[in-house]
């Protein structure tokens, strides 16, 4: 038997994970309007969208420069946090700056990962919508809704060869230690819990006028 906590289920790391962020984020909505949304650390979002990178160890190395990628910036969000506790106040730093949508700047890396996380919920979600052994589907229409618009020529091209060398539905699941059950369950209490997370991503820099779609 696995227990709760054990390392071997990355994807119960995950959806546990996520699950204690939307807790505390909706917790926020009691507290008054000038104590609101100024709590959400930067390590606590970090932290949890580190558990994520372990999936990409289940996609073999065409993603690699993915996990590469994924990693360095969720990497620059840990470090950073000591210095800049919240994710209000990181953007807050860049916009002093005038450095928000400058490549490598902390806010721009925050909107990537936030990317990364909407990737996953999208996929996940089309894992539960199919019984397909195949993934090329579910794993395409989600980076066709959530990154592609954003990728230049080349990497999309990369990405796409990738789509042809996934693991299949079951050996997946396999990699993830889990079954078609389990999977499900913690995939959809990924779904459920990175909603509110992604919504006051977007909201922190959406109520700054600086939009999300660069
Ligand atoms: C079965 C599941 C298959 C899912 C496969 C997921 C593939 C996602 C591919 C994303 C490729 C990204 C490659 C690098 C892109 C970079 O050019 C940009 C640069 O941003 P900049 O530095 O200019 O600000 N980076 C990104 O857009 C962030 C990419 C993060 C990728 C996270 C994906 C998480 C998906 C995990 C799926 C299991």
């Amino acid at each position: 038997g696995q227990t709760r906590e054990g390392s071997e289920r990355p994807l119960q790391q995950i959806a546990i994970a996520f699950s204690e962020l939307a807790t505390h984020i909706k917790s926020q909505h009691q507290l008054k309007h000038d104590e609101q949304e100024n709590n959400v650390l930067v390590a606590s979002f970090a932290g949890a969208s580190s558990h994520v990178s372990v999936l990409f160890g289940c996609l073999g190395i065409a993603f690699k420069f993915a996990e590469r990628d994924y990693v360095a910036k969720v990497h620059d969000l840990t470090k950073v946090a000591s210095n800049i506790p919240t994710l209000q106040s990181l953007l807050e730093f860049d916009l002093e700056r005038d450095s928000v949508k400058v490549r490598g700047s902390h806010s721009r890396n925050l909107l990537r990962v936030k990317r990364g996380l909407d990737m996953v919920r999208v996929l996940f979600q089309g894992i539960l919508n199919s019984n397909e052994e195949s993934l090329r589907d579910c794993a395409s229409q989600a980076y066709a809704e959530v990154f592609a618009p954003h990728h230049s020529f080349p990497i999309r091209a990369a990405v796409t060869a990738g789509f042809y060398a996934l693991p299949t539905r079951s050996q997946l699941m396999n990699k993830l230690n889990e079954d078609e059950i389990s999977a499900r369950e913690l995939m959809q209490e990924y779904i459920t819990a990175v909603d509110p997370v992604i919504n006051y991503v977007e909201g922190i820099f959406l109520s700054r006028g600086l939009g999300i779609d660069w």
